[in-house]
């Protein structure tokens, strides 16, 4: 969760100096336990989908800050070649298959990624991170449904973090529990608090353990909030100052730190540790993203087409 809040506090602070390649960068500060909580309960051979917001999902992934720095900045050592920026950061070896512009456009995805564990029998779980505003799309209804009849290994999380840009959660469903949402497909719906990390692993590990035992899907609300605007250029004027306040009151880093602290799992140096190790790491990447070369035009064309195996793997796993 540290090193999320700093690394999107440095973007956003890279972002002003103009150093990004896009403007286009959403940051999910206040949403961090979220993300936490979710990858927590992965395991290596889980896969994971992820949004327009995604930073934190690839951090807590375990991703790397410097090659997702340089693709921030358009840098040929970017996680994409310089040529996804801030929404489209993807790393297979971790099976992170993607940071997705198009809201609910990785719910596909994800419900393809469950079908082909389910048929290779991989063990994989899919954890599937969506915002509030994926919900009230027609993919969403039709990935959960495909996703419950095969009972495919699928974690769908929506990180409600309470607004679609500007339209409110409350205003864009008559059913704002997941629980009520979840039941339509015979799902378990769990609403958890999404300020509390340890409550999000728990809801994801006994998600993720009904998933593997093969009994199929869970659909999991996290209700948090996002501290800033929908990016830079938003002020947030469609909200309530109380209700931020009331919000930021609920910031899971010290909340995280306080039960910490009181419950003996972590001391003060310990905390001093993890928060100078994140800011070294950080300031690395940036440097060595500043360092790099921009990303070459001749690989807009590269890596467009799936390598020619794929699909005889595809053949074969369905043959079976
Ligand atoms: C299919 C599609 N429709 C609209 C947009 C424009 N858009 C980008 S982000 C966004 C809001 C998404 O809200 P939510 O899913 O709640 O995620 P959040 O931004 O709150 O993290 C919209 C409408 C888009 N990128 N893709």
């Amino acid at each position: 969760m540290t090193r999320i809040r700093l690394f999107e506090e440095r973007t956003l602070e890279v972002l002003m100096q103009g150093k990004l390649a896009s403007t286009m960068c959403h940051v999910s500060i206040g949403q961090e336990a979220v993300a936490a909580g979710v990858c927590m309960a992965m395991q290596p051979q889980d896969y994971l989908t992820s949004t327009h917001r995604g930073h934190g999902h690839l951090i807590a992934r375990g991703g790397d800050l410097a090659r997702m720095m340089a693709e921030l900045m358009g840098k040929a050592t970017g996680y994409c070649k310089g040529r996804g920026g801030s929404m489209h950061i993807t790393d297979m070896a971790l099976g992170h298959l993607g940071a997705n512009g198009i809201v609910g456009g990785h719910i596909g995805i994800a419900v393809g990624a469950g079908l082909w564990s389910s048929l290779s029998q991989n063990r994989a779980v899919t954890m599937c991170l969506f915002g509030d505003g994926a919900v009230t799309e027609g993919v969403f209804h039709e990935a959960m449904n495909m996703a419950a009849v095969f009972r495919l290994p699928v974690v769908f999380v929506c990180e409600n973090n309470q607004y679609a840009m500007s339209l409110p959660w409350s205003k864009s469903t008559p059913a704002v529990d997941f629980k009520t949402r979840a039941a339509a497909y015979a799902l378990p719906g769990v609403d958890v608090d999404g300020q509390d990390v340890a409550a999000v692993y728990q809801a994801a590990c006994a998600a993720a353990d009904r998933a593997r035992r093969g009994d199929g899907p869970t659909l999991i609300g996290a209700h948090t909030y996002r501290f800033f605007g929908h990016s830079r250029g938003d002020p947030s004027a469609y909200r309530d100052p109380e209700e931020e306040k009331r919000w930021r009151a609920r910031d899971p880093l010290p909340l995280f730190k306080a039960r910490a602290l009181a419950e003996g799992w972590l001391d003060e140096d310990a905390i001093v540790r993890i928060e100078t190790e994140a800011r070294q790491a950080i300031d690395a990447a940036v440097a060595a993203a500043e360092a790099a070369p921009p990303a070459a035009d001749s690989v807009a064309f590269e890596d467009v087409y799936a390598p020619s195996g794929a699909q005889q793997l595809i053949d074969k796993a369905v043959s079976a």
